[in-house]
């Protein structure tokens, strides 16, 4: 069946159930965002033509918002809990309605179990019961609970699983027995998926798919208003937490800041002002979220105060032309060294408290300092009261971006095939591809067969051999391209090596999340012996790793140019 859009979305709204708290603000959000939905739905299905697009019968579990796993979140929604994930699995829902497909959403273990055809009772049924969806969405709460309650089908079907991961997995934490054997070993991790299933925040890692969520986007005329409705000395705070405000160092920043621009917060409080913030803060109390909006229409500067990490409020900020001041992280904020990220199955090192919008945003929008520098600092501040700066939001962040990115995930991605056509190892026949005339990199031949199926498409692919130390994250990202995974099988020969000019004495096949890789002394070469260990994350001086890398659309990093 073909996948019709949808740009009614009060079906969706019905099927979003009620009661919670949390589902009451992700439907608000919904409702809101309707319009700006079928604008976007409009502006794809034009952008598409006229291209089949496969309908297919999607479970939705959302995990943390069940009973079972303890339900934090729905009763902070309105005391100034987190609100990010809850942002996120409205747009995912509305994405996914909007490109037609068949939804069902599912906040229970009861719903859970008579969605997926277990009778209630038969906790760990032994059968493989038929699976009535082709796509299942969850969490890494949901996944536990199916693992329990699936019995066989659970593995069986796995491979339809795609798990909603904040900030993402990466492969050394994913893989069950390296994790265990080389102390990757966390709470969450281990679930041998491929990494891929992984659907994040933020693009973390081309390891794991980037899911996103959106922002409103403006129209010419708001845009107008913004400009002459702009307060040059407005600045707020980001978090609506008290907590963020027990920050050491705060008052000499602050003191710096009060000097040239009124203050305003939205930390949430029951009766009297926080303790913690000082007296000239306006503070509006925790603000629904339109209400958020509107005063980051007015306000000149969102200032982040290193946490919370990597949320959606500074891209809504952005959006609506306020400048973002973060603080640089030195040492970098990671699993290693904060409470926040310990147990989380990754080792991505924060470079600042945002660092998307450090790295892929940036000036004017985005001002990354030392906050201890009160030079540097105040530098700063004067210099962002004197730029004019318009509202901006990456097209990957819209609702047509969202949807165009969703869709070609649907309709591409496949963890249920067969493994590619080049089997990874020694053995592997003739690689397809040829020395770039530059010498400095593979290219795919042209005439080799393009790899029928492969998705993002092979013909894409360039490598490099990264400079000891490099991770292939950034050695892709130093020659203006993205590291692609799906492509290590490709490189993962003898033959990638010679065609490099790899001097390799020996070549070893091992477990390794690092391979393929080169190591200068004893000049050995080392290939992959693991699939779901290829990683473009991670790095050691010891190696000079092999990195398969792709271009990019304009705005959307998931997709290579031809991925559409
Ligand atoms: C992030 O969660 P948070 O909820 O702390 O993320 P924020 O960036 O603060 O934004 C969430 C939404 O809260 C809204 C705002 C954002 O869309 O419009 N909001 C509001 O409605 N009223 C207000 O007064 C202020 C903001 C992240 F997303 C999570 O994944 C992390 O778990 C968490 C901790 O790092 O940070």
């Amino acid at each position: 069946v073909q996948a019709v859009f949808r740009s009614n979305l009060s079906h969706l709204l019905e099927l979003m159930g009620s009661g919670k708290e949390s589902l009451i603000f992700m439907k608000k959000r919904t409702k809101r965002l309707t319009a700006q939905w079928a604008l976007a739905a409009q502006r794809l299905a034009q952008k598409l033509g006229s291209v089949w697009r496969d309908q297919k019968q999607i479970l939705v579990h959302i995990g943390f918002l069940t009973e079972e796993s303890g339900d934090v979140f729905s009763p902070r929604v309105l005391k100034g809990g987190p609100l990010g994930e809850m942002v996120q699995w409205a747009d995912i829902l509305a994405t996914l309605y909007v490109l037609g497909h068949g939804l069902r959403i599912t906040v229970s273990l009861k719903e859970l179990q008579s969605n997926l055809g277990v009778p209630p009772g038969r906790g760990n049924c032994p059968l493989t019961m038929p699976l009535p969806f082709d796509l299942i969405y969850t969490d890494y709460h949901g996944l536990q609970q199916m693992k329990q309650h699936m019995g066989l089908s659970f593995k069986k079907y796995r491979c339809r699983i795609r798990v909603i991961d904040t900030f993402g997995t990466e492969p050394a934490y994913n893989h069950e027995e390296y994790a265990t054997l080389h102390g990757y070993r966390t709470n969450w991790g281990y679930w041998n998926l491929n990494p891929k299933q992984f659907m994040t925040m933020f693009p973390h890692t081309p390891d794991n798919s980037f899911m996103g969520f959106v922002s409103e986007e403006l129209n010419e005329t708001e845009k107008q208003l913004i400009r002459g409705g702009k307060a040059s000395n407005m600045a707020v705070v980001y978090g609506k937490e008290a907590s963020i405000w027990k920050l050491q160092g705060k008052d000499k920043f602050l003191g710096v800041l009060n000097k040239y621009m009124e203050i305003h917060g939205t930390v949430y409080y029951e009766s009297q002002r926080p303790p913690e913030v000082p007296a000239f803060v306006k503070n509006h109390g925790l603000l629904p979220q339109p209400e958020f909006q509107q005063l980051l229409r007015k306000a000149k500067l969102f200032i982040g105060f290193g946490f919370p990490y990597e949320g959606p409020a500074p891209l809504e900020a952005i959006a609506n032309g306020c400048v973002f001041l973060q603080a640089r992280f030195s040492p970098p904020h990671s699993s290693l060294n904060h409470e926040f990220f310990r147990g989380k199955p990754t080792s991505r090192e924060l470079f600042s408290q945002h660092p998307y919008a450090e790295n892929f945003i940036g000036k004017p929008h985005v001002w990354t300092v030392d906050y201890n520098n009160s030079e540097e600092f105040e530098a700063a501040i004067k210099a962002i009261m004197r730029t004019q700066v318009d509202p901006y939001l990456p097209y990957e962040y819209s609702c047509e971006g969202m949807l165009e990115r969703i869709h070609a995930y649907i309709q591409h991605q496949d963890f249920c095939a067969a493994p590619g056509p080049v089997p990874p190892g020694a053995r592997a026949p003739q690689s397809p591809f040829v020395l770039a005339p530059n010498a400095t990199h593979l290219e795919w031949a042209q005439n080799a067969s393009s790899a029928p199926g492969a998705w993002p498409p092979a013909h894409s692919l360039r490598a490099w051999l990264a400079t000891a130390g490099r991770a292939c994250t950034d050695a892709c990202l130093d020659h203006g391209l993205i590291c692609e995974p799906s492509f290590f099988p490709f490189l993962n020969s003898r033959d990638a090596f010679q065609k490099l000019q790899v001097p390799c004495d020996s070549t070893e096949s091992e477990m390794n999340h690092l391979y393929p890789a080169f190591a200068q002394p004893g000049r050995e070469c080392f290939l992959q012996k693991e699939p779901l260990l290829f990683s473009c994350a991670g790095s050691s001086t010891k190696y000079h790793r092999l990195c398969p890398c792709r271009d990019f659309r304009k705005g959307q990093v998931a997709l290579c140019q031809d991925c559409l």
